[in-house]
């Protein structure tokens, strides 16, 4: 049993993994130890052989089946996703991804729609707003099936700004190259999301929202026979900031981007802002186990949530599972393998990139000699502190200053570097340290080295590819004025 679960973005990794999935659970092995209320799980998939006893022995109703909306047909907007998205680079037309063409779009604080990358794992739905309505379900003291309508009336509104990058940004400078869409620098955007707080729903009815719950929200586009995209919330940040967003950037939230409504992480990797939300189910863990496995129509709830987005070296087989979990920074998970031992995706790693001048480009100073370096940094839930910029391919580092405004944590920052050249070929590096001191990394390790943190300078290697935030080298050709 070598195969190994992993994302479905490559077609002959995913029918591996469903031929896996239905080995294991034929042999009875699928997650099911972690059913038994307050045991933290360790066995990995493989090794949870002989637990006949898996019952709901947690306190809450963990049953994975409610009413199974009809799966929406796709989208029907005109014009071709290059037409309607000029600034992107498509990956794949269907499902819709594309990443910034430019990067222009690493110079300005707001990212506009039509810059805006789009990951889907699906194709876009097409809803009708008015019939769209979010499930409650598990510990609540009232499950109900809450309209949009009703959010967007009787609910309070509330506005953050949040970089949102995909966890895959940055994994074709991978060496070996991962499976998966090859996103170079343009998975990221930053916006201004606008909804109803999270917190406010849990507590209108009734949620059990103490430390050590989950929140797991539920997309509704996946199409007959695949696995709903659902990802768990810790409590404690369900509860702080997040949102069930439906306006972007002053606008009704794009088709491609969750319409009517989709969950804001402020901070956290791409992946945990789950679109076209559906369902929001309440529990003392995250998707995990026989349950969650399989659905009365056989797709399971647990694949994008304990499968993908999970940090693998080359030496594991697979991605260890927990039924909960309580260090959630994920760069603090990475640095504490012997806690959890694959980390899940959650908060985003430091990170920055030069907007201007762009990467290749030939570029002439101003009148007054100068090339202003410009760009963007943020930290996920914490904050950007420094960043700094190497001229000379890292051999000296020179701090680039902040502009304003300060659109608060979670939203990326601006720099710039007013720098003094020579004509010539020049190697750029940015790079940002976060308010715990964590800088970006200079290169990607080698696999077979299987670190699970950033170790000397280095960024580990992973199966699938994520966070990847070592710096790249951005050739620059000027000329002097
Ligand atoms: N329902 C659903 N939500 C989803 C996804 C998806 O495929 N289905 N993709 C996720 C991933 S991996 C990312 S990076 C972000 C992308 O959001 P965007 O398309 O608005 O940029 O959405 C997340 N939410
Ligand atoms: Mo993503």
């Amino acid at each position: 049993m070598t195969e190994r679960p992993s994302d479905a973005d490559d077609p002959t990794k995913r029918d591996r993994y469903l031929k896996r999935r239905r080995f294991l659970a034929a042999a009875g092995s699928v997650g099911a130890a972690g059913l038994l209320a307050g045991c933290q799980a360790q066995e990995g998939p493989g090794q949870a052989e002989n637990n006949t006893t898996a019952t709901t022995a947690t306190t809450v109703n963990t049953t994975a089946t409610t009413a199974e909306t009809e799966t929406p047909t796709t989208t029907t907007e005109p014009g071709s996703l290059q037409e309607r998205y000029p600034g992107l680079r498509i990956l794949s037309p269907e499902p819709e991804n594309a990443e910034a063409a430019e990067r222009a779009t690493y110079t300005t604080m707001i990212t506009p729609i039509q810059e805006f990358y789009i990951r889907n794992h699906y194709p876009t739905p097409s809803i009708d707003e008015g019939d769209w309505s979010i499930s409650l379900t598990g510990a609540f003291d009232q499950t109900t099936d809450l309209s949009v309508e009703t959010l967007k009336r009787e609910f309070p509104r509330t506005t953050v700004f949040h970089a949102l990058q995909c966890s895959g940004n940055g994994r074709s400078y991978f060496v070996p190259q991962v499976g998966g869409n090859q996103w170079s620098f343009g998975a990221v955007g930053n916006a201004e999301w606008t909804g109803v707080p999270v917190s406010a729903v849990l507590q209108r009815y009734g949620a059990d929202t103490a430390d050590g719950m989950w929140a797991s929200f539920m997309g509704g586009e996946a199409p007959e026979g695949e696995d709903i995209f659902t990802r768990s919330i810790p409590m404690q940040k369900a509860m702080d900031d997040c949102i069930l967003a439906y306006e972007m950037n002053g606008e009704p939230l794009p088709s491609d981007h969750g319409f009517p409504v989709r969950l804001v992480v402020p901070g956290w990797y791409g992946n945990n802002n789950v679109k076209w939300v559906n369902r929001i189910h309440v529990m003392d863990m995250m998707v995990f186990g026989d349950q969650w496995e399989e659905s009365a129509d056989q797709r399971t709830y647990t694949h994008w949530q304990q499968y993908s987005y999970r940090i693998i070296p080359e030496e594991d087989d697979a991605a260890e599972q927990y039924q909960s979990i309580d260090v959630f920074d994920t760069q603090d998970q990475m640095d504490a393998p012997d806690q959890i031992r694959n980390a899940y995706v959650y908060d985003q790693l430091v990170k920055s990139l030069i907007g201007f001048p762009g990467e290749g480009s030939t570029v002439s100073t101003g009148p007054s000699g100068t090339i202003e370096v410009v760009g963007v940094a943020w930290a996920g839930d914490d904050n950007v502190d420094a960043v700094e910029i190497s001229t000379d391919a890292g051999e000296t580092w020179e701090q680039a200053e902040f502009l304003e405004p300060n659109l608060g944590t979670f939203s990326w920052r601006l720099f710039r570097y007013v720098w003094e050249p020579d004509s010539g070929e020049y190697t750029l590096y940015s790079r940002a340290t976060d308010d715990q001191g964590r800088t970006q990394p200079a290169t990607v390790s080698d696999p077979s080295e299987n670190l699970r943190g950033i170790q000397d300078d280095q960024f580990p290697w992973n199966q699938d590819g994520y966070c990847n935030t070592a710096y790249e080298p951005h050739g620059v050709d000027v000329t002097v004025q």
